[in-house]
């Protein structure tokens, strides 16, 4: 028996397949949905005139202006499927929920619909996964997941590979995903007077896409490869439903503590509780590195229980730096270490060993740029002290600041 393929249905089938392979959608029927709605109204839309107008269906749809000539035009009308139509599939309504940037945290606890029903699950090959896991082993937003947790987030994550100078993310843009960076230097631009100005950027490790996400604002910064990557992507449905979740629990957990740290106290509340939001907890046994002097510096640290001890290389009398490690101070619980090296760009001017079982709130570079600006007084006028100290243990005087 011979079945004829009417004309255009390999290339209708072809367009939506190429689409849940590119952008893999949580739910392929809803997709499925909303591919071909747009695709119907791309057809109508070109139908309807002449030249090929742009479809004005706001930030959902992206396409290529490029002009066509006639012969081309017809061959599409054939088929049915416009060969300039590409498909964003807009987030899910909630997104339009959109608030003010300085909104308060989104309330997981109102969110009932987000069960787990909507479980997503991307296979990956054992290398991936092993590629995987390390990409994440340090993400401080996974820290303070149960171990159970922590496994859905690892089975709903997907790999997205991006070329040099692609924007992962496009300020004021809705939220879509979360990303752990594998590979790749990505550059962090904001927009002030219509010029994307550098402000920072990720060196081959953490995250970002975090705070559209959590906060259901637009993006608050473009991310752009500066070279070829790769990241992992966590969708928005299953980053509210574990992490932004697991987000209240944090602050039950750390509000308390936050506000007696005495750093922090310049802080209003709701700034205090996003730095809750962002940071992880670690653990660090008896006389265990957490910092080593000279390396370059990623993160910033609270101790919330337990003590650390600040050591330093002493100088030889030629003034060379010796290996003999001198203690400096300590810092206990309420107390703060590894903001040096953030404040003056420079490698970390001690190591910090944890003295007894030690837990430490962290705080990644990005957040602490962006949520301790008004604490960098404090911060500064502590550094001068370390310098007074300098001075009187070794005897040079040396400028930590610059
Ligand atoms: P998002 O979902 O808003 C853009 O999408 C992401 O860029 C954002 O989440 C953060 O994960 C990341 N200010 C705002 N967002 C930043 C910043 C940042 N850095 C990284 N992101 N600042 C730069 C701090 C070095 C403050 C600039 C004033
Ligand atoms: P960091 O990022 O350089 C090591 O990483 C951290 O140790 C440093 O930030 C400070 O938070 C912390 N001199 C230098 N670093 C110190 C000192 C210190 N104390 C704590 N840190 N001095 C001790 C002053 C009481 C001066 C040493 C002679």
């Amino acid at each position: 028996m011979s079945v004829e393929v009417p004309a255009g249905l390999t290339d209708l089938l072809k367009g939506y397949t190429l689409e849940v392979l590119k952008q893999r959608p949580a739910d392929l029927l809803e997709f499925a949905v909303q591919y071909f709605t747009c695709l119907r109204e791309r057809r109508s839309s070109t139908r309807g005139s002449s030249s090929r107008s742009p479809v004005t269906r706001g930030d959902a749809f992206d396409q290529d202006s490029a002009p066509t000539d006639s012969s081309e035009e017809e061959e599409e009308e054939e088929d049915d499927f416009p060969d300039d139509f590409t498909f964003k599939a807009p987030p899910p309504s909630k997104c339009n929920r959109r608030v003010s940037v300085c909104a308060e945290a989104y309330n997981p606890d109102e969110d009932e619909d987000e069960g787990s029903e909507s479980r997503v699950i991307h296979r990956k090959s054992e290398a991936q996964r092993q590629r995987l896991q390390e990409a994440c082993k340090d993400i401080l937003l996974f820290k303070t997941l149960e171990q159970d947790q922590f496994a859905e987030v690892l089975d709903s994550m997907f790999e997205v590979l991006v070329k040099p100078h692609e924007c992962i993310i496009n300020q004021g843009d809705d939220g879509d995903n979360f990303y752990v960076i594998e590979r790749g230097v990505f550059d962090i631009l904001i927009q002030k007077d219509g010029v994307g100005l550098c402000v920072g950027c990720y060196d081959n490790k953490g995250s970002f896409g975090e705070l559209a996400l959590m906060y259901n604002t637009p993006r608050a910064a473009t991310i752009r490869a500066a070279q070829e990557g790769a990241l992992w992507a966590l969708d928005r449905a299953t980053f509210h439903r574990l992490i932004v979740k697991n987000n209240a629990k944090k602050r039950r957990m750390y509000e308390r503590f936050i506000e007696s740290v005495p750093l922090l106290k310049a802080l209003q509340l709701s700034e205090r509780m996003k730095i809750v939001d962002v940071l992880g907890m670690k653990s660090f046994r008896d006389g265990e590195l957490i910092i080593r002097q000279g390396d370059s510096a990623d993160c910033f640290y609270i101790v919330e229980s337990g003590e650390v001890r600040i050591m330093i290389k002493s100088r030889t009398n030629a003034g060379q730096r010796s290996n003999q490690e001198v203690e400096v101070a300590r810092c206990t619980r309420g107390q703060y270490f590894g903001e040096l090296a953030l404040v003056t760009n420079k490698p970390r001017a001690a190591s910090v060993y944890a003295a007894g079982d030690t837990k430490c709130l962290v705080i990644d570079v990005q957040a602490f740029e962006r949520l301790l600006g008004s604490c960098k007084q404090i911060l500064k006028r502590n550094i001068s002290q370390y310098e007074q100290q300098l001075v009187a243990v070794f005897g040079s005087s040396i400028d930590l600041k610059h």
